[in-house]
């Protein structure tokens, strides 16, 4: 095949669908290097450390079960991240005994979603394991909204 010309390359890689190609294409690649990493002890990931105070983040929300920080890579206007200061890896890995603090992160995410003003609508997405695209091992629930969202989220 005939090796594209600079501003065809330009072109291509600008167009959404190629985007949306490369930016799924990311997360997959950082979720099973953060599997095959092992990097599953979620005393030791980023969110440990921004739970820590040890890395910055814009914080927006914070009582002695959860916090809720801004994601440092939003995927649409609002975009925050919640995570319980008890270290579970993933849902996955959730049992009984953590019933009242999943359902305590829930409401807090509908309380934070309506004081960012997501009346509108808004979708909250858990990602599990390498085939869901989790990429940090830490328990955290993404509030997404602001904007019309589309669906299906991905295959
Ligand atoms: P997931 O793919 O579900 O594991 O989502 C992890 C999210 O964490 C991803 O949307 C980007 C976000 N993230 C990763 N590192 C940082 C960081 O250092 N700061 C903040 N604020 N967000 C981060």
């Amino acid at each position: 095949m005939a090796a594209l010309s600079h501003r065809m390359l330009r072109l291509v890689l600008s167009h959404p669908t190629t985007r949306v190609v490369r930016r799924v294409s990311d997360e997959v690649t950082a979720a099973a290097t953060a599997a095959a990493a092992g990097n599953k002890n979620p005393s030791n990931t980023i969110f440990s450390r921004i739970l820590n105070k040890e890395l910055p983040a814009d914080i927006v929300y914070e009582d002695d079960k959860c916090i809720a920080f801004r994601d440092v890579s939003p995927v649409a206007k609002v975009h925050l991240l919640v995570i319980p200061r008890q270290p579970i890896p993933s849902l996955s890995v959730a049992n009984n005994t953590d019933q009242n603090l999943l359902g305590h992160l829930l409401l807090v995410t509908k309380q934070l979603a309506d004081e960012h003003n997501l009346q509108e609508g808004y979708r909250v997405v858990i990602n599990n394991g390498p085939q869901g695209c989790q990429s940090v091992y830490h328990l955290h629930l993404h509030l997404i909204g602001g904007n019309q969202l589309s669906w299906p989220p991905g295959t």
